[in-house]
């Protein structure tokens, strides 16, 4: 096992890659940015490095000061944590060319995934159901045509190194589909240097639910069920479930059959998530992602893993100590993501907590950095505080998270825990009965009713 884990990362995740690694005794390494020497990562890490002046681009984007951390300090291996650089296939490379095992998957699958349009391949070839599309890049707008014609309108036209809903335009017919391939193609020339872009049936109502697989190095591949992201606005999720509301066992077991088989097949290692859009009973891969995702704590509630110490035990060459049918899911678990935002208009909300107060108590856990007095920096994602809650049923997490929420305090800045509770509070959310759609016009309903009452 390694002894010491550098973590290239802040905030919530660092401190959770550091307490799996302490908790197996291994000595962890932060690195941070001069906005955040007094960060909760680095003052729990054993010892901790300054790799560069706030932006991002200088330091926690910037692999040779990484790399230099990790030399001095005498780390065996790197975890990138999710974002930064997590899903950058050059810099995995980099850190195993420098000797540092990387605590992720190979780079040749970060590298395959990160392309859309070879990941649809790659999950066609292997058994895996896809949305109705073009097979593989759409090069002229003749293609273009043809394959909407044959898809049927309205489609969906996506750039090969988009991704989380970035680079995406609808054509609702034939009138409007060359504008919106000029316009895609354009843009993601602009935004990725890349200006591929596939064709996909545009589906209208989907949830998006996503599977947790893990691989190790001796060929085994186990899943751990899915989580429900449906809850989202302008693609940022704000509450995710494990199970999905809308998901039987036997729909669950089927897909997570296909998909250890099809990861088998390919070779890959260490944590991955497939999302997969699903509407009318039917399950479309859509994309994958190559690391440890946020919300990755319901799914640890409800199978009862540390996916993090699996991260590092499979990097370090060891065995799953399981069979999938070891895995057993039990109860429900639901996430709401608090962030340093105004609750109505979601407008940034940096500055000085001056007081915090974590919810407790049986089915709850907090993963954050907040501390009081904490000064939530400006130049970061706005991620504070994520609120986990577990319990039998889905009903009973709800009341459990509307305790849980109304216990907690994050004073000074302004925080999306009072839409949380609006939403925990809705009986459509009660009852399970939403699209991806369906937060954003909640979010709407809310700003009318506050315009009607003022
Ligand atoms: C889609 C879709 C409808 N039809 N693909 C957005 C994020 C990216 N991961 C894929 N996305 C979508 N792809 C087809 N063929 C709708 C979305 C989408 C979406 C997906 C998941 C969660 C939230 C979303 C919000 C808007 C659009």
């Amino acid at each position: 096992m390694f002894g010491k884990v550098l973590i290239a990362n802040r905030g919530e995740i660092a401190l959770r890659i550091h307490r799996a690694c302490q908790e197996m005794g291994i000595r962890t390494v932060a690195v941070h940015s001069t906005a955040d020497a007094t960060a909760m990562h680095v003052r729990l890490a054993d010892e901790s490095v300054c790799i560069g002046p706030p932006s991002p681009r200088d330091s926690y984007l910037n692999v040779a000061a990484i790399l230099s951390a990790a030399t001095i300090t005498g780390a065996d291996a790197i975890h990138p944590g999710y974002g930064f650089l997590s899903e950058n296939a050059r810099f995995a490379e980099m850190v195993e060319a420098h000797g540092f095992a990387f605590i992720g998957p190979a780079p040749e699958h970060i590298r395959m995934m990160g392309d859309k349009i070879a990941a649809k391949e790659a999950m066609r070839r292997l058994g895996v159901p896809l949305v109705p599309g073009s097979e593989g890049a759409v090069p002229t707008v003749e293609e273009a045509r043809a394959v909407a014609r044959e898809v049927g309108y309205p489609v969906l036209i996506k750039a090969a190194a988009g991704g989380g809903g970035r680079g995406m335009k609808v054509a609702r017919g034939e009138t409007e589909l060359e504008e919106a391939f000029r316009v895609a193609r354009a843009e993601a020339r602009a935004a990725f240097g890349d200006d591929s872009v596939y064709i996909e049936k545009f589906l209208d109502r989907p949830r998006h639910i996503e599977l947790q697989v893990l691989a190790d190095t001796h060929g085994n591949v186990v899943h751990f069920g899915e989580r429900d992201c449906s809850l989202q606005r302008r693609h940022q999720k704000l509450v995710e479930e494990a199970g999905s509301p809308a998901l039987t066992a036997a729909a669950r077991d089927a897909l997570g059959a296909q998909v250890t088989r099809a990861l088998a097949e390919l070779g890959y290692r260490n944590a991955g998530t497939l999302e997969f859009l699903w509407q009318d009973g039917r399950f479309a891969f859509i994309e994958m992602n190559t690391r440890l995702q946020v919300e990755h704590p319901v799914t640890e509630m409800v199978c009862g893993v540390d996916l993090v110490k699996e991260q590092i035990r499979i990097a370090a060459g060891e065995r799953l100590g399981y069979r999938q049918s070891d895995i057993r899911f039990q109860g429900h678990a639901i996430e709401c993501r608090i962030t340093a935002e105004d609750p109505d208009s979601f407008a940034p909300s940096p500055g000085r907590v001056t007081m915090y107060h974590a919810p407790g108590g049986p089915g709850v856990r907090v993963d954050s950095a907040l501390y009081s007095g904490y000064a939530v920096p400006p130049y970061y994602d706005n991620l504070v505080a994520k609120l986990i809650v577990h319990a039998p049923t889905r009903a009973e997490a709800i009341a459990r998270l509307r305790r849980a929420l109304a216990e907690m305090v994050v004073s000074g800045i302004r925080t999306t825990l009072p839409l949380h509770q609006r939403i925990v509070a809705d009986p459509e959310f009660q009852a399970g009965d939403y699209t991806i759609h369906w937060l954003e016009r909640f979010v709407a309903r809310g700003r009318e009713a506050r315009a009607r009452a003022a």
